[in-house]
């Protein structure tokens, strides 16, 4: 039974360390215009770098798919013009929205669903004659916290999980089953949240 676990502890430790090598990759992804709605945004996978041009006559979407409680967070890089992005649910509504008058640059979401959400990049028209088109970039990134996924597969091994981290042991355990203890199903429960196509976990508030 022992050597079983075993067994399946070693090739999860080989998909996690797979996958984190592949989350850690990030694309770095330009818009596809047109893109000035949903139906037709660019895709992107969460710890890709999105880039575009834009001006007051633009809009540019980008759609990512999420997992639920997904911790994200958009960082946009700095701009010397007024650059607005909003955060927008599957079903259009805004969930969040990073206002260039504010200094806004940075978005952090927990996504409440699993589904398809988009990110809408427009400029503020402080410029009403000249439209000159402006580039700009975003990361898609989570508030992933690192977890040691090998201290985890031990304290399987030995059935003792109580010298872990009690935010790893939640966190473990609300990707999982949610039964209060962490068990192998919780920790491949965990690792498919780290897939760049799902997403991560993390420390973040709902703006
Ligand atoms: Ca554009
Ligand atoms: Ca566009």
């Amino acid at each position: 039974m022992r050597s079983l676990l075993s067994a399946a502890l070693a090739a999860i430790l080989l998909t996690a360390l797979t996958r984190s090598a592949l989350a850690q990759q990030g694309r770095a992804v330009a818009e596809i215009e047109p893109n000035d709605g949903a139906q037709s945004a660019t895709l992107a996978r969460l710890g890709d770098t999105i880039s575009g041009t834009i001006n007051p006559d633009d809009v540019d979407y980008f759609a990512v798919d999420l997992e639920a409680g997904t911790q994200l967070e958009l960082i946009a890089a700095p701009v010397p013009f007024c650059r607005d992005f909003a955060f927008v649910a599957p079903n259009g509504n805004r969930l969040a929205f990073a206002d260039c008058m504010d200094g806004i640059d940075t978005l952090r979401i927990t996504i409440p669903q699993r589904g398809r959400y988009f990110i809408r990049v427009t400029q503020f028209d402080d410029a009403p004659i000249q439209h000159p088109m402006h580039p700009y970039s975003l990361h898609i990134g989570s508030a992933t916290p690192v977890i040691d996924v090998s201290s985890v597969a031990a304290a399987l091994l030995t059935g003792d999980s109580t010298g872990l981290d009690p935010t790893v042991r939640r966190d473990l355990d609300l990707a999982g089953n949610r039964n209060g203890a962490v068990d192998i199903g919780d920790l491949r429960a965990y690792l498919r949240t780290l897939h760049p196509l799902s997403g991560g976990k993390g420390n973040a508030r709902n703006p």
